[in-house]
């Protein structure tokens, strides 16, 4: 009970931090953003360990960024655009190749941005979902359409193998602990827009600095 009552609160947490990520302008604030993924690393730590080799990953890379965040220059790690710019303009990012800066924040936050992208599409696929449909299936498929295409054929092998060891269907709505299918359905509606809108606001801003590709 007290497991279960944790995990309502992080999904709550998970969803309300991603409502809060967005500025009126549509900037995005990088505190919300990772404890967004604080959330996602605790419900996926639940789920067994196997997918551990990817949560210390995600630990990781949220580490960095609250680092930056903390850090003397943290003042300029406020938002995504502002974490852009200042980066750029003072050459901290390594653009073609792995060099001086393997833990620049905007290299950083682009390997979670493109996960986000395969939980958009997992979601969007769980929301969709019949009683019958196979919680593996929707993983790997959201995967090969999105993270894959970036991950070495190692990563990719590993990913795959863990994904068989996800819990069905059933199990996946009652671990979310939100009450019915009918209700899991309608918090993954209101959720998966948000996300969708913090996705494109960084994909976007990406795009116009034509760092898609960073190393
Ligand atoms: C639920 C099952 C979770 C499946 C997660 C799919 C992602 C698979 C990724 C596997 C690769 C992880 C190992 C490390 C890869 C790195 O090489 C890679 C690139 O970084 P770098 O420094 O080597 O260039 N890293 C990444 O691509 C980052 C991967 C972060 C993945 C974080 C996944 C967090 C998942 C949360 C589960 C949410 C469950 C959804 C239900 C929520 C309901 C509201």
């Amino acid at each position: 009970a007290v497991a279960l009552e944790d995990l309502k609160f992080t999904l709550q947490e998970v969803l309300d931090t991603f409502k809060s990520c967005l500025s009126e302008h549509k900037e995005v604030f990088l505190e919300h953003y990772v404890a967004g993924w604080r959330g996602l690393v605790r419900f996926m730590n639940c789920l067994g360990s196997v997918f551990s080799f990817i949560s210390k990953d995600a630990v990781n890379k949220i580490q960095i960024l609250v680092n930056h965040l903390n850090g003397e220059n943290g003042d300029h790690y406020i938002t995504v655009q502002s974490m852009v710019k200042y980066e750029l303009d003072s050459q901290l990012v390594d653009l073609t190749k792995r060099g001086s800066f393997p833990e620049s924040g905007c290299r950083t936050l682009l390997r979670l941005h493109r996960a986000l992208r395969w939980l958009e599409l997992f979601l969007e696929r769980l929301r969709t979902s019949t009683e019958d449909s196979n919680t593996s299936v929707m993983c790997s498929e959201a995967y090969n359409e999105s993270l894959s295409q970036h991950h070495a054929w190692i990563i990719r092998k590993a990913a795959g193998t863990a994904f068989w060891a996800l819990p069905g269907r059933a199990t996946f709505f009652d671990v979310m602990n939100v009450g019915s299918p009918e209700q899991v359905m309608a918090v993954l509606g209101d959720a998966l827009p948000l996300i969708s809108e913090v996705y494109q606001v960084t994909e976007d801003l990406y795009a116009q600095n034509n760092i898609l590709e960073l190393p």
